[in-house]
């Protein structure tokens, strides 16, 4: 692609300052070059994540949603049993919101109610709604925030008396940086009252190869994925990548029981972006580190919910891919 094609994709109008802002951070940054897996997600890498799901190598959601439509029914009869129904679900970083369908349609059993996707993609909220749309019983209000935000938007929602239920599916919670995640999940809580509950899906360890082919696939779809965060750099912020001058790179650290995703300069090089007046060198090899992918223990991810004072009500574990949920309920007690 020549630098004239990259920028003819180039529109003015869709500049978003917080994109701005975490690139030129990320890229100008003293040593390893790093860009946020948040931004991942415009319409393109939207549907991107959408075929990766169902690809063969990739049994993370599949694994999920076999789970939820599994226990759903169950897991619904007894939140209702021990605190009512609750009226209000909401959901982080929904996506489509594809495997939220067995999670609404069991609590739409006991009537109606309101469900909160909260995601920072427009596209993704947008499909949810197409998706989710037409369910019984259930009213959808789609929130584009940032996840604490966004609670506390969703919240505003909730009628005296009414326990929450927040999903937090996907292992999304896996893309978080493994000290984060106990106080991120103290954060939710605080924002929550007691006798809310939170459902946790987390991707479990499991073997490098198996690991390995599901974050870098062969036909390349999670290559395109992470490149389009190049191409998207193009689109808004007029910059200049030849996007076949960078390679897809998916690592497995062992000591961290993560994979690691980046994109890889294949020459030395130089690359404009108009938008944020900067020229970026790379060295031959050097890399952007895009996103890391945690896997837990099952004990972990109880562990982890109790460090942000969740008590874990229950689990399910898929033993074929290896997934869990957890069920955390906000217990009365201490603040
Ligand atoms: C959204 N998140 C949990 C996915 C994951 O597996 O970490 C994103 C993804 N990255 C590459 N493939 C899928």
């Amino acid at each position: 692609m020549s630098a004239f094609a990259a920028s003819a994709q180039y529109s003015p109008a869709q500049v978003n300052p917080e994109f701005a802002q975490a690139v030129a951070g990320g890229l100008t940054r003293k040593g390893q070059k790093a860009l946020p897996p948040s931004w991942f997600y415009d319409e393109v890498g939207s549907a991107l994540f959408e075929v990766i799901t169902v690809l063969p190598e990739y049994g993370l959601t599949r694994a999920e949603a076999g789970l939820l439509s599994k226990t759903a029914d169950k897991m619904m009869a007894e939140i209702v049993r021990a605190s009512g129904r609750p009226a209000l679900v909401i959901e982080l970083g929904s996506g489509t919101g594809t495997k939220t369908r067995h999670i609404l349609a069991a609590t739409a059993c006991y009537g109606s109610v309101r469900y909160l996707p909260v995601d920072i993609s427009s596209a993704a909220l947008d499909s949810c709604v197409k998706i989710l749309g037409a369910m019984h019983n259930v009213s959808i209000h789609p929130i584009e925030s940032t996840y604490l935000d966004g609670i506390d938007l969703a919240l505003a929602h909730r009628k005296a008396g009414e326990p929450a239920l927040l999903l937090f599916l996907g292992s999304t919670i896996g893309n978080f940086n493994r000290g984060e995640t106990a106080s991120f999940l103290g954060h939710i809580r605080k924002r929550m009252l007691p006798g809310d509950y939170l459902l946790l899906g987390a991707d479990l360890v499991k073997p490098r190869a198996k690991l390995l082919s599901a974050y870098d696939d062969p036909i390349g779809v999670t290559a395109a994925f992470n490149l389009n965060l190049l191409a998207r750099i193009n689109r808004e912020l007029d910059g200049h990548f030849e996007i076949s001058q960078f390679a897809h790179e998916a690592r497995y650290n062992e000591r961290q029981s993560r994979i690691e995703m980046h994109l890889r300069s294949r020459i030395a090089q130089e690359v404009r972006i108009g938008e944020l007046g900067l020229t970026i060198p790379f060295s031959a090899g050097e890399t952007i580190w895009t996103e890391s992918s945690h896997k837990f223990r099952v004990e972990e991810i109880s562990r982890i919910g109790r460090r942000g004072g969740w008590s874990c009500v229950r689990q399910w574990v898929d033993g074929e891919w290896g997934f869990a949920e957890t069920l955390f309920q906000n217990a009365p007690g201490p603040k």
